[in-house]
């Protein structure tokens, strides 16, 4: 009898990986043409009622489940909601929490590096979007036996996972024409009860989606030049 397995391993079978070989020139112009596209998206906080069609939000969230995962676990959910009831529910949830933060909970050090964002515990961008994705992390699986019971399964590196989905999902909805706001009331377990989430999964980020209001505005702040996020050694 050889190790227990777990639920996956040895049923997939290699096949040749698909790959087109790019001429230098044209990988220089697509480096180009995608870092001009990631250079004008922007966190945005002003969002118009504007409906957006639901394939969209179907396609970026596909776009978000063909990320890399440990083990290929794929330790992710995607609540998406557009329920005007329930956006009310996580707006008022979400404010309770972020009042006590502003007033109370956050040091004075957090309060002055969210200062020149101008955030504060008012969110009325969780009714005006008209989608919310709330992303949840599986910290282990769930799988169903042959006999009706549940087994778990475990999951590997679920946060970074989870973060390079989220990283696909915003680049997604930016490269379609829509806004979003990784958005993170803390602490977000308001999430998992207004949402029915099982035990397994936890809020990891919540983020509105759809068309920036007409007078929307962002920060002017700055990203970190080449020279400052990297080390080139050889
Ligand atoms: N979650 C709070 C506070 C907040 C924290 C960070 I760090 C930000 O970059 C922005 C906001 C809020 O959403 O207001």
């Amino acid at each position: 009898m050889g190790k227990a397995k777990g639920p996956r391993e040895g049923v997939y079978p290699f096949v040749p990986l698909e790959f087109e070989r790019l001429a230098v020139e044209e990988q220089r112009r697509r480096a180009a043409e995608f870092e001009a596209r990631l250079k004008s998206r922007r966190t945005t906080r002003h969002f118009s009622t504007d409906p957006v069609p639901r394939e969209l939000i179907e396609a970026a969230v596909r776009i978000a489940g063909r990320a890399p995962s440990g083990a290929n676990r794929q330790p992710w959910h995607f609540v998406v909601v557009a329920d005007p009831g329930i956006k009310r529910k996580i707006r008022e949830a979400a404010e309770a929490e972020e009042r006590e933060n502003y007033q109370h909970r956050f040091p004075g050090d957090w309060l002055e590096a969210l200062a020149p964002l101008g955030t504060d515990w008012h969110k009325p961008f969780l009714e005006e979007a008209p989608y919310l994705i709330v992303v949840f992390r599986q910290d282990y699986g769930r799988e169903r036996q042959a006999d009706g019971s549940e087994r778990k399964v475990k999951h590997y590196y679920v946060q970074e996972s989870v973060g390079i989905a989220c990283g696909f999902l915003i680049a997604a909805l930016h490269w379609m024409g829509l806004v979003s706001l990784t958005h993170t009331p803390s602490p977000m377990g308001f999430l998992s009860r207004i949402l029915k989430r099982p035990a397994n999964e936890k809020p990891y980020l919540l983020i509105p989606v759809g068309y920036p209001a007409r007078n929307a505005q962002v920060p002017d702040i700055p990203k970190k030049p080449l020279a400052e996020i990297m080390t080139l050694l050889g």
